[in-house]
């Protein structure tokens, strides 16, 4: 039988890593692509190998119509919703608009898919965001761990994940959430904090410029590579009972860690360049992530290939082989 995907958020960092993996895995890939004003930067992460491969329908999250017209029309065997209003500290700026997208639009989702395309399997990008401030006794954060958000992003996400497991259980859908912690790579934004920092420390090298603003530098991240979580997806949807899964490294590190390896990966101390500034503070901070991904690494075989020094150096070399 074949296998198609329709991934929603497709040129975002992970959806142009999923896409490769699919068709390198032998599925048709679509993907819904909201329209631009500058087309010109529409499709940045997308490769030409993916821009030849992959199948593009315009659509929104917030436009049900669109939505159910697209699946209707790909027919897809798998669905990757990926597509959310992924930042968090923006998610106060825009509050509303963070939970029509990330929790109202899945609920819309999840109907079309219920009624068109009842026999595929669903993957929900689920979010360590949604713990807050939750950590178990033994410093990690696992399915048990009650959920606390501290953002709008980690509400709205809260409320996707059970929408998730409720239309799982009520309608015997094969539908999974992965919760996935932090995950970077070169094709992250570059406002959030990892590529950030890699950017501007290119940009210190080179001249350019002579300091790095940044917020909280206390707080603790369990921080991956994309390219590993994007086949945990994988693994996840194509498990054979639908579930949910952490997706983690165990390892955490604070801003203020990242920043000394980064800097001294070039030969530079962060001391000399970083400065606090109160804007890049958050309303309420989530102050610490670990995630015990045992589970996931022992039923679904997954495992990282990347370390964390190894996603940082990537991340600098290519943002230092940018003029
Ligand atoms: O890189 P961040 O913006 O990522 P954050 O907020 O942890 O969210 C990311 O991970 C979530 C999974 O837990 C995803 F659901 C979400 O979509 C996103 O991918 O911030 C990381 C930490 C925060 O504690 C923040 O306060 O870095 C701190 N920080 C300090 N200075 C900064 C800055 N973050 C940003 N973006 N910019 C700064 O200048």
């Amino acid at each position: 039988m074949s296998k198609i995907a329709l991934i929603t958020g497709i040129s975002g960092q992970d959806g142009s890593y999923l896409s490769e993996h699919l068709l390198e895995e032998g599925f048709e890939v679509h993907g819904i692509i909201r329209r631009h004003s500058v087309a010109e930067t529409q499709n940045d992460r997308m490769t030409d190998h993916l821009l030849q491969n992959c199948h593009f329908h315009y659509g929104d999250m917030l436009d049900e119509m669109s939505i159910l017209r697209i699946l209707k029309k790909v027919k897809p065997t798998h669905i990757f919703n990926l597509a959310a209003m992924s930042h968090v500290r923006i998610s106060w700026d825009m509050p509303a608009f963070t939970i029509k997208t990330n929790a109202e639009a899945v609920l819309n989702l999840l109907e079309c898919y219920r009624l068109e395309a009842p026999e595929a399997k669903f993957y929900q990008a689920s979010s360590s965001e949604m713990f807050g401030n939750s950590v178990d006794a033994d410093g990690y954060q696992r399915l048990s761990t009650p959920m606390t958000p501290t953002s709008p992003y980690g509400c709205a996400k809260v409320m996707a994940f059970n929408l998730i497991n409720h239309y799982r259980n009520a309608y015997n859908l094969h539908a999974c959430n992965g919760i996935l912690f932090n995950h970077e790579s070169p094709r992250r934004g570059s406002n959030f904090v990892t590529n950030k920092v890699c950017k501007t420390v290119a940009q210190i090298k080179r001249g350019e410029v002579d300091k790095l603003e940044l917020g909280n530098m206390d707080s603790y991240r369990d921080w991956g590579h994309s390219y590993d979580y994007v086949r945990a997806m994988k693994l996840i949807i194509d498990h054979k009972v639908p579930n949910n899964w952490v997706v983690a490294t165990g390892e955490t590190r604070s801003v203020r860690d990242m920043c000394e390896i980064v800097f001294s990966y070039v030969g530079l101390d962060y001391k000399d360049y970083v400065v606090q500034n109160e804007k890049y503070m958050r309303p309420e901070e989530l102050k610490y992530l670990k995630g015990d991904s045992v589970l996931t690494r022992k039923e679904l075989g997954w495992n990282p290939s990347y370390s964390f020094e190894t996603m940082m150096h990537e991340m600098v070399d290519y943002w230092l082989s940018k003029k």
